[in-house]
């Protein structure tokens, strides 16, 4: 078994940086990869498991019904790099299909992805794996020395795209085109475009789980940035934006409130709200429409309840 953990020091002085901007602009907001402190980590995965979250299950059953025909569409790998792997549950399917020499997983949240990617590597000892505790979304490139040669998969699941700006979107998979080579292929997974109120309930589960998710992010703020936010006077406030084709997530102020975050007063009005979360819910022809700009050529497609998978790369 082969398995190395490097954790690009966690920059504190990123998330200082980036809440006290996004709290100091109008509107307010804070950038979705902070929700993954420790917390917000086992918080996502008991999202996922949700009865009104049917997302990461549909793209499951969709990989495991489809598995032979996407593997034969892929062809041979070598490495498989997949950023944002979490508990590196999803990659597992794929492994006995495509049987690459080499894994690289990176997640922001260093410490949970290396007990989860050095338990994977127990189960697969021949395969060399790479855990890499990282923020990929803002040094991509650090990763690039980490990566096996050869032929290289990018795998994005779980709709992760869907979480950035269309322009943001396009530019990370122009990195990932540039990471993977011209030889290299992209496995991604969206959610698609659906009956808004099967959206809004999937971000408004009955059991509080997304709110607890959202509101985790304030605590993390009171525990790392020394804020003294009340969480009992915010509410998670979620709801489908038709025009924008994305679920917003807020947090909005119960009353007229001052905050102090790392040693500076923010004030909220009542009913204010301070913007978390963008998830933007495609087509599938609008999404490989930015791929295509991005230099990702379309190869194949699958669909299943509402959830779908594109492979992208040359012809061989
Ligand atoms: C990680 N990401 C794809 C999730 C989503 O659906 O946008 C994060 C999430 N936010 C609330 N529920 C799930």
């Amino acid at each position: 078994m082969s398995f190395t953990f490097k954790n690009f020091p966690a920059d504190r002085d990123d998330l200082r940086s980036d809440v006290l901007a996004g709290l100091a602009a109008c509107p307010k907001s804070i950038p979705p990869k902070y929700f993954y402190d420790e917390a917000g980590c086992r918080l996502f995965e008991s999202i996922c498991a949700q009865p009104e979250y049917a997302l990461t299950r549909t793209e499951g059953a969709l990989l495991r019904a489809r598995l032979g025909e996407i593997a034969a569409a892929i062809g041979a790998v070598d490495c498989i790099v997949e950023p944002g792997a979490g508990e590196c549950a999803k990659v597992r399917l794929l492994l006995p299909a495509l049987h690459p020499s080499h894994l690289v997983v990176l997640d922001i949240a260093g410490g949970p992805l290396s007990a989860a990617a050095e338990s994977l590597s127990r189960d697969h000892p021949g395969l060399a794996v790479t855990a890499l505790g990282m923020d990929f979304i803002r040094d991509l490139d650090a990763a690039a020395p980490h990566l096996a040669e050869g032929r290289r998969l990018i795998y994005y699941p779980g709709s992760s795209i869907g979480n950035f700006a269309p322009d943001a979107a396009a530019t990370l998979l122009t990195r990932f085109r540039r990471l993977a080579g011209t030889a290299g292929q992209l496995l991604i997974g969206f959610d698609l475009k659906k009956d808004p109120l099967q959206l809004h309930a999937a971000y408004n589960d009955a059991a509080g789980v997304t709110a607890a998710f959202n509101l985790n992010l304030l605590e993390r703020l009171n525990r790392e940035l020394d804020a003294d936010f009340d969480t009992s006077r915010f509410r998670h406030y979620a709801f489908y934006n038709p025009t924008a084709g994305r679920i917003e997530m807020h947090l909005a102020s119960l009353a007229a409130q001052d905050v102090s975050v790392a040693g500076q007063r923010f004030h909220f009005a009542l009913g204010e709200t301070l913007h978390t979360e963008n998830s933007y819910k495609f087509r599938r022809d609008e999404f490989s429409a930015i791929a295509t700009n991005a230099g990702w050529p379309l190869k194949a497609e699958w669909e299943l309840d509402g959830f779908a998978v594109q492979l992208y790369g040359n012809a061989d």
